[in-house]
């Protein structure tokens, strides 16, 4: 006999403000959905880092090395003026953890949730792809002649023959019908050649999908016009970031887009709301939790549970529908009430 499969670990991460209000939503929705996994909670958060100094201390950071998957909630503080905190916690898990695919889909659940004016072009169901591990964010660069009329800033934008083929390659294995690359070739010469080179040989390798290339000044004025031309986008790390934020608001604001990070190969994956800690309403029942259980959805559907990722999908856009929502989204539910009514149409 085989033995019985191990429960699932899930390292819940809420972290600061708004975060440690939506992630305990996103874990009752799992739970009501049936989700039989060991929820694991760690004491990762401002407080933590201002006594300690450490953004993950070593204990944690080997369970969380070894957690099937991670959900996380949003990481920020007004009291701690530092990157070294943002860094040391979730860029260091998405580059250390190398969760190369960072995942930006953008649905629209309900007609009046857009700002578009033109009914046809408001059926957005897009996915942005943002490579996850480069770019920008590597932290590489300096500060010279520093606080004098004669500073120079230099912030380094690296991309590597691996990590822009690998990501590239991973959009072209999940569309079914076009990828867009996006990038900013025409000024940015040396990376967008990279980019391009790339970009055109792994197509190759995908002749049943069609391809377009747009500049990301023009993928943003696209994504205005009509969102409902794209399926796959791929994009760098800071394109991505910017461009999720405006198909956010395309399909309702920044409270309800989901994402994750992931590495297809290894399998390691953390699941996030696209919004940060939102420290202005935080605390008062205000934050929309629907980011962080679509991205709960996300991760079920990651861990191989398709049918219980789509019943969570499908409960939240009924109680999106009846407007059992936050106020952001015209509604009147608290945070935990709008966790209650997505719950209770997955137990009903
Ligand atoms: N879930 C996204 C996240 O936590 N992003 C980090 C971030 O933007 N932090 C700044 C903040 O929340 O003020």
């Amino acid at each position: 006999m085989r033995p019985a499969r191990a429960r699932r670990h899930i390292a819940v991460l809420p972290c600061d403000g708004a975060g440690k209000e939506v992630v305990p939503e996103a874990v009752k929705v799992m739970k009501a959905a049936g989700a039989d996994y060991d929820f694991q909670e760690y004491d990762v958060n401002a407080d933590q880092y201002m006594r300690t100094g450490e953004p993950i201390p070593a204990q944690i950071w080997s369970d969380l090395e070894k957690a099937d998957s991670i959900l996380f909630g949003a990481v920020g503080d007004p009291r701690v003026n530092d990157a070294a905190y943002l860094a040391g916690v979730l860029l260091r898990l998405r580059f250390e953890l190398d969760l190369y695919v960072n995942l930006r889909p953008a649905k629209l659940y309900d007609d009046r949730l857009s700002p578009l004016r033109k009914e046809e072009r408001r059926k957005i169901d897009l996915l942005i792809l943002r490579e996850n591990t480069e770019g920008l964010y590597v932290g590489m660069g300096g500060r010279f002649k520093k606080g004098t009329e004669e500073e120079v800033a230099i912030q380094e934008d690296v991309n590597t023959y691996l990590g822009v083929t690998r990501i590239i390659d991973y959009a072209f294995k999940v569309a079914e019908r076009e990828v867009v690359m996006v990038d900013k070739s025409n000024a940015m010469t040396y990376a967008g050649a990279l980019w391009q080179e790339r970009w055109k040989e792994v197509a190759r390798r995908y002749p049943h999908i069609k391809t377009r290339h747009l500049y990301v000044d023009a993928a943003a004025m696209q994504l205005v016009r009509d969102p409902t031309q794209f399926e796959v986008i791929v994009t760098g790390n800071l394109f991505g970031d910017i461009l999720s934020d405006l198909t956010a608001e395309l399909i309702g604001g920044m409270g309800i887009a989901p994402s994750g990070n992931v590495n297809p190969e290894t399998k390691r994956g953390l699941f996030e709301p696209v919004h940060g800690t939102a420290p202005d309403i935080a605390g008062k029942g205000l934050v929309n939790p629907i980011g962080a259980i679509l991205s709960a959805s996300m991760m079920v559907r990651h861990l191989g549970q398709q049918e219980m990722a789509s019943a969570i999908e499908g409960a939240v856009e009924s109680a999106l529908r009846a407007g059992e929502c936050t106020r952001d989204l015209g509604g009147s539910l608290s945070t935990s009430e709008v966790g209650d009514a997505v719950a209770k149409r997955l137990r009903d």
